[in-house]
């Protein structure tokens, strides 16, 4: 795994934390997204080499729904980048780490994505992104 990509940041209001991690950070959200798939409404901060991600959900059922019902607006997750997801996820399941999908995602922010169980990772959701080129 090459370096911290991101960091996922699990939020009720995107609007109202937006504003605030733009104080916080000293730099505007240079994209919003919407993923379909996920179910989640992101915004993204650059902070040097690494990014910050705000996630809110946009359905009742979804893994931050339930992550903020359960545990509070909070880190979710920790993504790295990787140069071939195909690569970095055989080479997991061979570790005997459980990946939440059997096949890469497309996620936020033109990545691929795969998503490592947090029972395996000491309680942290690990997230593989791969930049589709
Ligand atoms: N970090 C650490 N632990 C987490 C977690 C997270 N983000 N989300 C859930 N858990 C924990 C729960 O607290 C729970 O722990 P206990 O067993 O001790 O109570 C355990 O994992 C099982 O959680 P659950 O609430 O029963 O939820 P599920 O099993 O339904 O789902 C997970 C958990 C991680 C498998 C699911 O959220 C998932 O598939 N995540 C990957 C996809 C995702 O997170 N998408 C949103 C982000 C998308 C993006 O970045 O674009």
């Amino acid at each position: 795994m090459n370096k911290i990509e991101h960091i996922g940041i699990a939020v009720a209001d995107l609007q109202k934390s937006t504003i605030l991690y733009e104080r916080l950070l000293g730099t505007n959200c240079y994209k919003t997204e919407r993923v379909e798939s996920e179910n989640v409404d992101t915004a993204f901060f650059k902070t040097g080499e690494n990014k910050i991600e705000l996630l809110a959900s946009t359905s009742a059922d979804s893994a931050i729904a339930k992550f903020i019902e359960k545990r509070g607006e909070g880190i979710h997750h920790i993504a790295f980048d990787v140069e071939d997801i195909y690569t970095e996820m055989n080479r997991l399941r061979k570790e005997g780490f459980t990946l939440l999908s059997e096949e890469p995602k497309k996620g936020a922010d033109n990545k691929l994505i795969c998503f490592v169980h947090p029972k395996n990772t000491h309680g942290v959701l690990i997230e593989l992104c791969q930049e589709i080129k």
